[in-house]
């Protein structure tokens, strides 16, 4: 890999919008990507290895529940704080972002909103330091768009719930010490369960010969008769209401961290196109690779205005399920297109792992169909906007 000579694009001024507190923030994060992940991750990739020993350094930038109150270990940041961890660690690489956005939305999260105070205290300080690593169990073989018709279910044994099922696709449930599942009781209501590495029917499959994400493991959870304490029910929300919140997190953060892959590419691309020469001139110089670079830079702005906006409206509890997903749909699919844009503007070099490109450009393909495929998240505007849903028949 080459050496990380990045500078983000601020084309718009938008650091004049961030506080002191949010521009330390994003720059110890930025300096820690290009510190730890920048001279390891291509070879994680290549690899298809989780590069475990980062898992320390994202604790200390605070990438594992930033927005989680200090009294449970978290850093109490706002969400503008937490969206450019996410845009940082993603500049990095998808995979490394998965692993703190899944470990902070979607298991922090629902321990911290849906849990006891017993859950908070056992869990959340264990999570924010990195000593204990979660997964979330949403998506089923049969079930990816429509979690509603979910199959693993959990019964009533009198001193214990009774667990079976399986979920696919699960980021991190390869290494992960706990999952937070969604199964449904015997009258068919959806919960959240704690479950426990080391329980017995409990076992956590690796998914192997992806293309996308190499550097993030994914996995399966299967559930065989798996005895789970009463105590591991998560008591405050039920229904698919519940998932779906942690998802907005999720989403959220991910329309951040969609920014910061879009970002590298862009600056790649850019300098690549000053650097090279052919024809005499450095391809910076011809109109068609000058549109490719304006119409990036452009679309990028644009993201960054949608994106922090959000975040103020988030910061005061105003945002909408509807406006996250479409910060989501916009900003990855924003950040796709830069990727393969990116990756011509870089000829044959492109397609190797000694530029970033191609990499957050396989990446992306599996951004932009969890957290809610792309076609999902128009479905959820069109509905927004015309108050009727295509999911119902
Ligand atoms: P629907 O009838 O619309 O809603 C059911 C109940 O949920 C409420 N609700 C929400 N609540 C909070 N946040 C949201 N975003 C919500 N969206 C809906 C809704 O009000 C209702 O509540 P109630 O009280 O009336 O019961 O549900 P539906 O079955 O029609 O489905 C709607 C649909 C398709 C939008 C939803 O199922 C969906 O979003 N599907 C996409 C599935 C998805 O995104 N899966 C992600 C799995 S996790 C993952 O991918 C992690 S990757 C992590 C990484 O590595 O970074
Ligand atoms: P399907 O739902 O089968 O969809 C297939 C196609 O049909 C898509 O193009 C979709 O847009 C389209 N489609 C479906 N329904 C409709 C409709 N009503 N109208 C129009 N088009 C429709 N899940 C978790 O629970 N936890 C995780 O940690 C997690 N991590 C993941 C990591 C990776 C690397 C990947 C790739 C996925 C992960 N997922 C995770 C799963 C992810 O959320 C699902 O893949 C996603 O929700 C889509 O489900 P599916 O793949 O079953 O596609």
């Amino acid at each position: 890999m080459a050496q990380d000579l990045f500078q983000a694009p601020d084309y718009y001024l938008l650091d004049d919008l961030l506080t002191e507190e949010h521009k330390l923030v994003r720059d110890a994060a930025r300096e820690w990507v290009k510190r730890e992940v920048t001279p390891i991750i291509e070879d994680a990739a290549q690899d298809a290895k989780f590069p475990k020993h980062l898992l320390n350094g994202l604790a200390e930038i605070g990438a594992f529940g930033s927005f989680i109150p200090e009294e449970y270990g978290g850093a109490g940041l706002d969400q503008i704080s937490y969206g450019l961890i996410m845009q940082e660690i993603e500049r990095g690489d998808s995979g490394i972002r998965s692993t703190a956005s899944v470990q902070s939305s979607l298991v922090m999260y629902p321990i911290l909103k849906y849990g006891n105070e017993e859950q908070r205290q056992k869990y959340l300080p264990k999570l924010a330091s990195g000593e204990l690593i979660g997964c979330f169990g949403l998506t089923e073989p049969n079930h990816g768009s429509n979690p509603s018709g979910m199959e693993t279910k959990f019964k009533d044994m009198g001193d214990h719930f009774l667990l079976n099922g399986a979920k696919l696709w699960i980021s991190n449930s390869p290494f992960a010490d706990i999952a937070v599942v969604w199964a449904k009781n015997e009258e068919g209501r959806i919960h959240g369960l704690i479950v426990e590495r080391g329980m017995e029917g409990f076992s956590t499959p690796e998914t192997h010969h992806k293309w996308s994400l190499r550097a993030s493991a994914t996995g399966e959870l299967i559930f065989d008769n798996v005895k789970v304490p009463k105590e591991n029910l998560l008591p405050n929300k039920s229904g698919l209401g519940a998932p779906l919140g942690c998802l907005d997190s999720a989403r959220y953060g991910i329309a951040w961290g969609a920014i910061g892959a879009a970002m590298d590419c862009y600056d790649t691309a850019l300098r690549y196109a000053k650097e090279r020469i052919q024809f005499g001139k450095p391809i910076a110089s011809f109109q068609l690779q000058q549109k490719k670079l304006a119409e990036m830079i452009t679309e990028i702005t644009k993201a960054q205005l949608l994106t922090w906006r959000l975040g103020v409206l988030k910061n005061e509890e105003r945002a909408t399920s509807a406006q996250i997903s479409m910060a989501k749909r916009n900003n990855v699919d924003m950040a796709l297109k830069i990727a393969r844009e990116a990756r011509q503007i870089l000829g044959a070099m492109g397609i190797t792992g000694d530029y970033s490109i191609m990499r957050h450009m396989m990446n992306l393909e599996s951004v932009i169909t969890y957290e809610g495929t792309h076609d999902i998240h128009l479905l959820i505007t069109g509905m927004d906007i015309t108050g009727i849903s295509a999911f119902k028949n």
